[in-house]
């Protein structure tokens, strides 16, 4: 290793910061106040052992079945995987990190449909749960270079996402320890709904460096099947890299009140620079597009102009948040 290659390494050991343990909300469901105030404060809702745990295993095959699949772990016959499957050291050449294979069965649909799981969020929510179809499903191997930082990128998912009040809504499928990573939030860091993007050439936002953070609100812990963490769209985070020699199984969601000012959810019927037609089990919605509008990629960059029609297409499935028949924000699922 040369000199500079391991002067970065010990920087990036040094630059991981300290974290203490996640707060545990359970207390307060049910005390809609102190939820509400809890949600600015601490920026984030950690329940922990709330999700019924055969619904969580359910949704779990998909990602097992995938794994298997792509013969990255060994089968795991009627062995139980709550805590997780080991890599078995299989080619990741052709491995889909953003799991496409998953994504397209959508197994959200029946796992927010079930029972227990739709009680527990009607309960919380005193409103019935909408879902907003924006999904990751997470099957990270281990690390393969481990010279890199174990943080992903730090940002608020509100700058890509405003004028549309969704929860983020995580999801552990197996046990993630310390060494698996997971989720690391920084606490206490939403209430004044700041934006801590650098901008970066045009416009874009660029990620959040560490030192932006407070080095003592940095939270996380060993997550469960059956916990969920609710977070602020003005709470920091970033994803761990996993240094173990197991899959990380997760899955981020989007979730509000049926109550609260709910974005439409549709598919394409027409689209220009200036306009979009939307069809959904309501009907067809026809709304105006504007320069200030934020019509986005996958990636959260702005798109203007032909990049419009040439991203969103006829037939595509698409969110947008409005204000009377003005689209301010239009995005894709993913
Ligand atoms: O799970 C991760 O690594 C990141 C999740 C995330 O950024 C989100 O759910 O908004
Ligand atoms: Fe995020």
């Amino acid at each position: 290793m040369s000199d500079m290659a391991s002067q970065a390494v010990q920087h990036a050991a040094e630059a991981f910061p300290q974290t203490q343990e996640l707060k545990t909300h359970n207390h307060l469901i049910d005390d809609k106040a102190a939820l509400d105030a809890a949600w600015e404060q601490d920026g984030y809702w950690f329940f922990r052992d709330v999700l019924d745990k055969a619904a969580v295993a359910r949704l779990r095959q998909s990602w097992i079945d995938e794994l298997e699949r792509n013969r990255v772990i060994d089968p795991v016959g009627s062995s139980a995987t709550d805590k997780s499957v080991a890599y078995n050291g299989g080619s990741l050449e052709t491995f889909p990190f953003r799991m496409e294979p998953i994504a397209a069965k959508r197994p959200w649909v029946q796992f927010v449909a079930e029972q227990p799981i739709n009680a527990f969020f009607t309960r919380l929510f005193k409103d019935d749960p909408f879902w907003v179809p924006v999904v990751e499903y997470r099957a990270t191997p281990p690390q393969q270079d481990r010279t890199k930082s174990r943080i992903d990128a730090i940002h608020q998912d509100g700058p890509f996402s405003p004028g549309i009040p969704f929860r983020i809504c995580w999801i552990p499928l197996a046990e993630i320890d310390a060494d698996i990573g997971g989720l690391m939030l920084a606490e206490g860091m939403a209430a004044d709904r700041v934006s801590y993007h650098p901008k970066v050439e045009g416009g874009s936002n660029g990620a959040i460096p560490l030192d932006a953070i407070p080095a003592d609100r940095w939270r996380r812990t060993t997550y469960q099947a059956g916990d969920v963490l609710l977070m602020n769209l003005w709470t920091p985070h970033t994803g761990l890299a996993n240094r173990s020699d197991r899959f990380r199984l997760s899955m981020d969601h989007r979730v509000m009140a049926k109550g609260d000012k709910c974005p439409l959810v549709g598919i394409i019927e027409d689209i220009s620079e200036s306009h979009v037609v939307i069809r959904n089990a309501q009907g067809e919605h026809r709304l105006t597009i504007d320069p200030e509008t934020y019509v986005r990629n996958t990636v959260g960059q702005k798109l203007n102009g032909t990049a419009i029609t040439d991203f969103h297409t006829i037939g595509s499935e698409v969110i947008i948040a409005y204000d009377g028949d003005r689209a301010s924000v239009v995005r894709p699922p993913h």
